[in-house]
């Protein structure tokens, strides 16, 4: 693994501390997240599009063309999925190909500021292969059709609505970037892209003071997010010097944009530290789409500003950039286990006598 790209790959944690004290504060929670109309003239959606990427890597988008009812639908669908007995929903483990169950306590934004993430969840890939080996790869982990009936017909159709709004979405980002409509077309002619259902667990709510989150702070790996929640509250984003509520909107996604497109864009288009505190039950499902898993990460021509500092080191393709991601995740892991560790095994000398003869 080439040591400088597992520590851009793992930067982010570098930002998750310096916002993990911030508190909210007047002015900051007077922003809000602005809205993109996607059935508005390609110009004036692509001016909002560009204006909402530079300040807050997040916008809503509304008139997207996915019916209420297929959204509901799925929310029922993912519960159904989650009500299942463990026993059965561990059958489906998620695999190296990063497909099926992620019980509590795996697949978690968890770093040395916050615990275990308070969720457990479910992938499943458009991009499906044979080859079982490599990461990201391989065949969905869909549950039996006695056991959740209409799951995957459901889960498929929603996979395929998200991924329309996707390409409405990345034609008008690159309009947004001066670039031709189609700029992005043949980078994502067969993205590694996902739903993930997820069930944030009743009676586990977040407490940001402990470190104790829905999902952690995190940036996401891919290029682009969209995100349906039911109404529970939950969604904050680091903005500036503090952390803002992204509040479910009838009606709308919310939309963001992972590190690729920051990568591309040299940063002028963000990647934006998102966590979620919840205070009930609540179930999401985000739609996550990286580029092909060839497709090449450097920064685009129209984005290079002379005299200013490129990221051009190194030039790397999505699927070593999502390799890297997850090794990095491994890697921080491992360290924690190692530290915790290292605490647990001075605890005996640490202990009080008294507290120790008890
Ligand atoms: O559930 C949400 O509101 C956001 C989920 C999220 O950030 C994630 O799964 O990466």
């Amino acid at each position: 693994m080439d040591a400088a790209n597992l520590s851009w790959a793992s930067a982010p944690l570098n930002r998750i501390q310096a916002a993990q004290g911030r508190k909210d504060n007047e002015e900051t929670t007077q922003l809000q997240v602005p809205v993109v109309d996607l059935a508005e003239p390609d110009e004036v959606a692509a001016r909002k599009m560009r204006a909402a990427c530079e300040d807050y890597g997040f916008f809503y988008v509304a008139n997207h063309g996915v019916s209420q009812q297929l959204v509901n639908e799925q929310f029922q669908a993912s519960k159904q999925f989650f009500t299942q007995p463990l026993e059965a929903k561990l059958k489906l483990k998620a695999n190296r190909g990063n497909r099926g169950y992620f019980p509590f306590g795996t697949g978690s934004a968890k770093n040395p500021f916050t615990q275990e993430d308070r969720k457990e969840a479910f992938n499943a890939y458009g991009f499906e292969t044979e080859d079982e080996d490599e990461p990201f790869h391989g065949h969905n982990k869909w549950p039996a059709e006695s056991a959740v009936p209409g799951f995957r017909a459901t889960m498929e159709r929603y996979y395929g609505a998200m991924h329309s709004v996707a390409q409405r979405v990345l034609r008008l980002l690159a309009l947004a970037l001066d670039l031709p409509a189609g700029f992005f077309e043949e980078r994502f002619s067969r993205p590694v892209a996902n739903i993930r259902a997820v069930h944030y667990i009743a009676g586990q709510p977040s407490n940001a003071e402990q470190g104790i989150f829905g999902v952690g702070p995190h940036t996401d790996w891919g290029a682009l997010t969209i995100l349906a929640t039911d109404n529970e509250r939950g969604l904050q984003i680091c903005v500036g010097s503090t952390w803002i509520d992204v509040d479910p909107r009838p009606g709308m996604f919310v939309v963001n944009l992972g590190d690729m497109v920051d990568r591309w864009t040299n940063g002028r288009f963000r990647s934006t530290l998102h966590r979620v505190v919840n205070t009930s039950e609540r179930f999401s499902t985000p739609f996550f789409m990286a580029a092909n898993w060839d497709a090449e990460l450097a920064v685009l021509p129209s984005c290079q500003v002379a005299g200013q500092p490129v990221q051009t080191s190194p030039a790397v393709t999505c699927g070593a950039w999502l390799t890297m991601r997850r090794t990095a995740e491994y890697d921080k892991r491992r360290r924690m286990v190692e530290e915790e560790s290292a605490v647990t095994q001075q605890l005996p000398a640490l202990a009080s006598p008294h507290i120790r003869a008890q």
